[in-house]
């Protein structure tokens, strides 16, 4: 080859390597369909909106969110230790885990930094946008079961868990701590299963933590430790991150440190997932649709403006309405005329919260809520 052409290949790769990596080339990881790719090692992939046309995320498309490299996990050598504050240490195989009576639970896991991306100014930190939000059926023991095999005391208040991944560099280990009362929810898992099949390596295999309703870095990943503990564990992962200001910050400021808090339940929110954020379409009968959660809570009502936010239908809703999960929500638009248009999504949950206008602004930038919001541009037919 030329060394001309040679260069103006090695130029292309780097150009589209620095693309794929800002998100703008969705890219390919074994066991996944082509995603938005924002770190390659370790893997932080976002789903495309337009995977989201189900109420289960297939598997496939699930956005992936590790702060470390992954674990190579061996199933026949796998020990869940449960120690700590409990009557009787143990050391659970997979085998152990597969006996004991099997849940299943549809739940959305959504990264506290989901969103990220929207907030002005700016922050650092993965530039997440739609996508790292997904909804699957997960499938295992329930937490309080294998902790009743082991007899937690009463001095318990939190669970600390750790998953096999280890501290890397500037990156400590990823270690964090869940309210003993939402370890013991029935709800909360160690699943065995995602969408039906066994957990595959980039959720966590052989077994997670699920959470439900909480933010997506209380399921812990590749989980090999279980200790009922008296307070909250103190590394990075607990005392630093996944916290949000108790008091809002002004945008751009700074939080006291002392105002912190860790990050629990979700907020109420929406997403449009058609039509796409600058599509162009031609005037005609269009279905505007999406989904929406909220955390802990059900969704009751999600409204649809396609006029900037001036007059608001309801949409329909599908799926049902459970705790935990996410509905999915349409409506049917007849524009008649050409032009751009600026449509908005907006849900209420069971506790009464609505989607606000303005999100809080946080150093962290996590809890993006704002009501959602794209823009088109309709044709007339040609
Ligand atoms: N062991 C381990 N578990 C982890 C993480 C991690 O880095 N290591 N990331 C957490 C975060 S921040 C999120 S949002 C979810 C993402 O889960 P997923 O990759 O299955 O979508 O996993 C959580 N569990
Ligand atoms: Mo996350």
């Amino acid at each position: 080859m030329a060394p001309h052409r040679r260069e103006v290949l090695a130029g292309l790769l780097t150009t589209i390597a620095a693309r794929a990596l800002k998100g703008e080339v969705p890219v390919t990881v074994p066991g996944k369909r082509p995603l938005i790719l924002h770190n390659d090692f370790p893997e932080d992939l976002e789903t495309p909106v337009q995977a989201f046309d189900s109420w289960l995320t297939p598997t496939d498309a699930f956005y992936v969110r590790q702060h470390l490299p992954r674990p190579k996990m061996d199933p026949a050598s796998f020990r869940l230790t449960v120690n700590g504050l409990v009557q009787k240490p143990l050391e659970l195989t997979l085998a152990d885990l597969q006996k004991l009576p099997q849940y299943t639970v549809p739940a959305t896991l959504e990264c506290a930094g989901n969103g990220r991306g929207f907030f002005r100014p700016q922050l650092p930190g993965i530039q997440w946008m739609r996508g790292a939000v997904g909804n699957a059926e997960w499938e295992g023991p329930r937490v309080s079961d294998v902790l009743a095999l082991a007899g937690v005391s009463a001095a318990a208040a939190f669970l600390e868990s750790d998953g096999a991944d280890v501290g890397v560099g500037g990156t400590p280990d990823f270690i964090r701590s869940l309210p003993m009362k939402k370890a013991l929810d029935s709800s909360t898992l160690l699943p065995l299963r995602m969408n039906g099949r066994p957990i595959p390596d980039l959720h966590g295999f052989p077994t997670r933590l699920i959470v439900p309703g909480w933010c997506g870095s209380n399921s812990v990943k590749w989980v090999t430790r279980l200790s009922p503990a008296a307070s909250r564990h103190g590394g990075f992962f607990m005392a630093s991150a996944y916290k949000f200001p108790k008091y809002n910050v002004s945008p751009g400021g700074a939080a006291n440190a002392a105002d912190l808090e860790p990050i629990e339940g979700m907020p109420v929110k929406s997403t449009i997932t058609s039509p796409q954020d600058q599509a162009t379409l031609t005037v005609g009968p269009q279905t505007i649709r999406g989904f929406a959660w909220a955390g802990e809570e059900a969704i009751e009502r999600v409204e649809v403006s396609t006029d900037g936010g001036s007059r608001w239908q309801d949409a329909a809703l599908s799926a049902p309405k459970l705790r935990f999960a996410w509905r999915l929500w349409q409506m049917n638009w007849q524009p008649k005329d050409p032009g751009y248009y600026s449509i908005l999504s907006r849900a209420t949950d069971s506790a009464g919260r609505v989607q606000p206008v303005v999100a809080v602004w946080n150093p962290s930038g996590y809890l993006w809520n704002a009501i959602d919001r794209v823009g088109v541009k309709l044709e007339r037919k040609a």
